[in-house]
């Protein structure tokens, strides 16, 4: 094996496109002229030497023969069926350009819109939204990311006054005495970051899961507290009501520190332990030893995902979960802390530099007069041309069934297998007059466009991403572009160009593209502003803020006790637990829920074209309870047809006594026929947009096998 020479050394050659732990990647070769292979690399200290099964696989997909390598076109669109032909980028770019004038000349800039992702750089995330707002100056760009960290986002906004991931580096993990893990699968989600847990469990540390499952991460628990999908605010008021009422918080630090504690004592009041119990089934013993332990532990760390943030009450869950740590005073100290884990390659990073209806980069809010009035002044524009907020991912939808979008841009995201309701969404995307998808594949969202052009995979796109820790680190190009392929933010600059606001996105390379975004995220809450390929590279990455160029970054917050409020202090909340969107009934007596492979990665598109994990899970097998099946009869090989009010569909089926009886969980990694979107709710959080893919009421019946 020889390793191929790194462009600089003791840095990886790459880091892995999926999850948001961005373990680094060594190229190597058996000979020189030989296809390079995958290793971990040594040199990123957030997974030195490790890679799970996905990133081993990670260079499957590159490389694979479905890989889109030049423009294509169609006539006609509107699902599937017509082939595409392969066109040259000129008449590609043009043809594009002459349409969306076209549709802005008819129907206003608005009709022309945006939906962008988490797994691109920085770099071409930021382009995305000043794209959206310079060259189309349309108000509707949102990106996969509502779907992901919407709801953890808003709760650490309002808790906390900012919101990063985690505010605490991985590092600090092995120093925490008690881990909260609530609807977090770490050990299939961000398989390297079991270590840090095992390092804190040889120190001592007592480690609690909370989920409707027993999962691989349950596994690693001392507790595991199995829940009824949606209990989430109920369970943990029966934690808050021991801590406050057996004297077990920190006065000095909620007294110095936080406001809203009065609120959070009446909201509690109804939820003793006794009666939580009898909400939940979890045992009183079980509700009470886990309070007083983390209460009394000396340091502590809370962990979620989006198994309570997928809701339509996830801020509000999210919130009570904050509250344990506030209420503790497990912040800003060693071994203390808050994280929402982020998902994506680049969930973190994806969501802060104006991709998101609301926002400008540096978590500027678009309708807040200085922030238009900072970023105009980047940008080179007058504030009044930037356009206002436009509306949430799946909103989109609606508003081309409305008939106010006309086109859409879809970049980095394959929205009809992610998307709730899917049915839906394909009938928008069916109206569409013109769809654009940029990807590595003819995904089933491409299904429906007429342009496909090539994207680049993330061995061919140089830029920055920021981890799940807010560590902003540096990738190289590790491989030239294949075929007619070009980095995406080349494309949007060009496309920029031919929409004559060419000006604004002369790029000669994303080092370019990154000097302006520091520059406009300066001074806003994800501040970038210290930040240079220079330092980021020498110093394996830097966490945000970094408003300096001195500036060692930031990788533990709130460490001086002071939160990103006004006041300087953190905001308690009292939660009073809400019902799901949909509650079980006679016709729909389950709940399903949704979820996650260790072998698969969101919509699939990457992994279902890998073929050493595509043969681990090739299809979708629903999970239930072994009393599920005896109830509907279920004989071996049978299937289960699984009906919610927006879809029906058959599935294989696992029996598990490890999930909860009431529940039903199905992976959402495939399309068509196999994709269990077509039955989640698309109800929507109220404030973060986030949709109910956690909890939907469904029926299962039994599927006689022929
Ligand atoms: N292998 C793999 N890894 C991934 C991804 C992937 O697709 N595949 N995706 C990445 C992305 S983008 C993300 S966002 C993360 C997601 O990472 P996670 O959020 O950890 O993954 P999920 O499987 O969606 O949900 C986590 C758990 O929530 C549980 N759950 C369901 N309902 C509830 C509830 O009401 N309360 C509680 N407490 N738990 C509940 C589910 O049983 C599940 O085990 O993973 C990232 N990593
Ligand atoms: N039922 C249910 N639905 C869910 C969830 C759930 O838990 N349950 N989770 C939600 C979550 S958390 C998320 S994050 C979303 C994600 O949902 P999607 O956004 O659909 O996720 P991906 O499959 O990553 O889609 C990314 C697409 O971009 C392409 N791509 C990858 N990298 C690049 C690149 O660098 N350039 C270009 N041009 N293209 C690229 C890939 O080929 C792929 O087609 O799904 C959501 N949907
Ligand atoms: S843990 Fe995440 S980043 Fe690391 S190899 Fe696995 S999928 Fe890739
Ligand atoms: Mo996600």
């Amino acid at each position: 094996m020889v390793a191929m020479q790194a462009a600089e050394p003791n840095r990886p050659h790459t880091h892995c496109c999926y999850c948001s732990m961005q373990c680094g990647i060594e190229l190597v070769r058996s000979a020189p002229d030989a296809a390079p292979t995958v290793k971990a690399s040594p040199h990123f200290p957030v997974a030195t030497g490790r890679l799970c099964q996905k990133g081993m696989h990670a260079m499957a997909h590159a490389v694979h023969p479905e890989r889109v390598l030049a423009p294509m076109r169609r006539q006609q669109a509107a699902g599937p069926g017509e082939a595409w032909s392969r066109a040259g980028w000129e008449e590609a770019l043009d043809d594009i350009a002459a349409r969306m004038l076209s549709i802005q000349e008819r129907y206003g800039r608005d009709a022309v819109s945006v939906f962008g992702g988490g797994s691109l750089t920085n770099e071409v995330c930021y382009l995305l939204g000043k794209f959206a707002r310079v060259a189309l100056r349309s108000r509707y760009i949102d990106y996969n990311g509502r779907y992901c960290m919407s709801s953890a986002a808003a709760a650490q906004m309002r808790a906390f006054g900012v919101d990063r991931g985690m505010s605490l580096p991985l590092d600090d993990i092995p120093l925490a005495k008690y881990i909260i893990l609530a609807g977090t699968n770490i050990a299939e989600c961000q398989p390297t970051m079991v270590p840090y847990i095992l390092a804190a469990k040889k120190n001592g540390a007592i480690v609690v899961t909370i989920d409707p499952r027993q999962t691989m991460t349950a596994k690693l628990a001392d507790i595991h507290v199995s829940l009824q999908p949606g209990f989430d605010s109920v369970f943990v008021n029966g934690l808050l009501h021991h801590i406050v009422h057996g004297g077990l918080y920190d006065q000095a630090y909620v007294a110095a520190h936080t406001n809203g504690l009065a609120e959070l004592r009446d909201a509690i009041a109804p939820f003793p332990p006794d009666r939580v119990s009898l909400y939940t089934g979890i045992p009183v013993e079980v509700i009470r030893t886990i309070a007083a332990g983390f209460a009394r532990a000396e340091t502590g760390i809370v962990l979620t995902a989006r198994g309570l943030e997928q809701q339509v009450n996830g801020v509000e869950h999210t919130l009570n979960y904050i509250n344990l740590c506030l209420l503790t005073g497990k912040m800003g100290k060693p071994g203390c802390g808050f994280g929402a884990v982020t998902g994506q390659a680049n969930g973190q990073g994806g969501r802060e530099h104006g991709q998101k209806a609301d926002q400008l980069p540096g978590y500027r809010l678009i309708e807040d007069p200085e922030a238009r009035r900072h970023v105009a002044g980047v940008w080179g524009i007058d504030p009044d041309e930037l356009p206002g907020k436009g509306v949430s991912a799946y909103e989109l939808f609606g508003k081309i069934h409305d008939g106010k979008i006309k086109a859409m841009l879809v970049l980095g995201s394959n929205p009809l297998v992610s998307s709730p309701n899917s049915a839906r969404v394909a009938e928008a995307l069916a109206k569409l007059e013109l769809l654009v998808v940029v990807d590595m594949f003819a995904t089933e969202t491409a299904a429906y466009a007429h342009w496909l052009l090539p994207g680049s995979s993330f061995l061919e796109a140089e830029g920055t991403l920021t981890n799940l820790e807010g560590r902003v680190f540096h990738r190289e190009k590790a491989l030239p572009s294949p075929g007619e392929t070009m980095e995406d933010f080349r494309l949007i600059g060009r496309l920029a160009e031919k929409l004559g606001r060419g000006r604004y996105f002369r790029f000669d390379s994303p080092e370019d593209v990154f000097a302006e975004l520091a520059r406009a995220s300066a001074g806003g809450k994800a501040d970038y502003g210290g930040m240079t390929y220079a330092r980021i590279k020498e110093r394996q990455g830097l966490f945000w803020p970094c408003p300096a160029e001195g500036h060692p970054g930031t990788p533990r917050m709130f460490a001086d006790g002071r939160f990103e409020h006004p006041d300087g202090r953190a905001r308690l909340h009292g939660i009073v637990p809400q019902k799901p969107a949909e509650t079980t009934d006679r016709d729909y007596p389950y709940i399903l829920t949704t979820g996650r492979l260790g072998n698969h990665y969101l919509s699939g598109a990457q992994t279902r074209r890998t073929e050493g994990l595509l043969k681990k899970a090739p299809v979708p097998v629903a999970e239930l309870h072994p009393s599920v099946a005896e109830r509907i009869r279920l004989r071996h090989g049978d299937r289960v047809r699984l009906t919610t009010r927006r879809g029906s569909l058959v599935f294989d089926v696992k029996l598990s006594a490890d999930i909860h009886p009431t529940t039903v969980f199905v992976p959402f990694h495939w399309g068509g026929e196999q994709s269990v979107n077509a039955l989640t709710n698309d109800a929507l959080h109220p404030v973060s947009r986030m949709p109910e893919f956690k909890v939907c009421a469904v029926r299962v019946e039994r599927e006689a096998a022929e």
